[in-house]
């Protein structure tokens, strides 16, 4: 049995069931109002056409910018290879500018070591004539005179031949070697016998100079030399100044003036 308040309840359920059933066909009505309705084959053409026309423009237009684009970086490749070929030159010039200067710089340099050696010899050589003057000054005050590239000294006192050798050398010179007519015509100023660096003691008739040379040019006076009556004349003076040939050889032992040389 079904109650009273039960049989309410269930005409209630119906009447929602019936509400939303009315509900939902309502809202199919108003679905397919808003449907788009299907275009006409017309329509679709010039639809089709409008779209291939304004692909056709973005196609033309993309052409265009990349023709465009083509063009300007062709012109910007251009540029850039003139602007490299110009660097290149510039960079060609500058290496050979700074190869010229690299040769010029070492010419330089050797002409500067040429200078150098120069200079070097050059301070020798005036330290050299430095030395000769002040030898030349020394010999001129000590009394000598200078003669064509010697300086000469006679003494004041008579020794032996052997001592007035070694008065020579303590003065840094030898007996007098002549070996030329001009300074054979020199020793004959002076008019004392004197004795000159010429004797024949190792060798009897081997006529040698103090600096170890053999005669060759002689002024032997006339008759001489003699040894004369075997008496060891192993040394030789200046005794004949009058005459052109002026020399006699003597016993080493006899004392007489002498005359040193000192070659400059
Ligand atoms: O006549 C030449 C002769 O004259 C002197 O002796 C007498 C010389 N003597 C001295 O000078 C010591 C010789 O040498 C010379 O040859
Ligand atoms: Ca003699």
């Amino acid at each position: 049995m079904v109650s009273f308040e039960e049989e309410l309840e269930i005409s209630s359920i119906h009447e929602n069931l019936e509400d939303v059933s009315a509900r939902n066909a309502a809202s199919r009505r108003s679905v397919e109002d808003f449907k788009v309705p299907a275009a006409a084959p017309g329509m679709k053409m010039y639809r089709l056409v409008v779209v291939s026309f304004g692909l056709l423009c973005i196609l033309q237009a993309a052409l265009n910018i990349s023709l465009r684009l083509t063009l300007y970086l062709e012109a910007g490749c251009n540029n850039l290879t003139e602007e490299r070929d110009d660097l290149k030159r510039t960079l060609e010039n500058y290496v050979s500018q700074q190869n010229s200067l690299t040769e010029e710089r070492d010419e330089m340099k050797r002409i500067n070591l040429d200078l150098e050696a120069g200079r070097n010899l050059l301070t020798e050589e005036n330290h050299g004539l430095k030395r000769t003057l002040e030898e030349y000054a020394h010999y001129l005050q000590q009394g000598w005179v200078y003669f064509s590239g010697s300086f000469y000294r006679i003494s004041s006192t008579m020794k032996t031949w052997q001592d007035s050798r070694r008065d020579c050398q303590q003065r840094g010179a030898d007996l007098m070697i002549i070996n030329s007519q001009e300074e054979q015509d020199f020793s004959r100023q002076y008019k004392n016998i004197i004795w000159i660096g010429l004797m024949d003691r190792d060798t009897e008739g081997e006529w040698t100079w103090v600096d170890g040379t053999q005669l060759t040019t002689s002024f032997w006076y006339s008759g001489e030399p003699n040894n004369y009556l075997n008496k060891n004349e192993d040394c030789v003076n200046i005794n004949h100044h009058d005459h052109q040939n002026s020399w006699n050889d003597a016993p080493c032992e006899n004392e007489y003036f002498w005359i040193c040389e000192k070659k400059m």
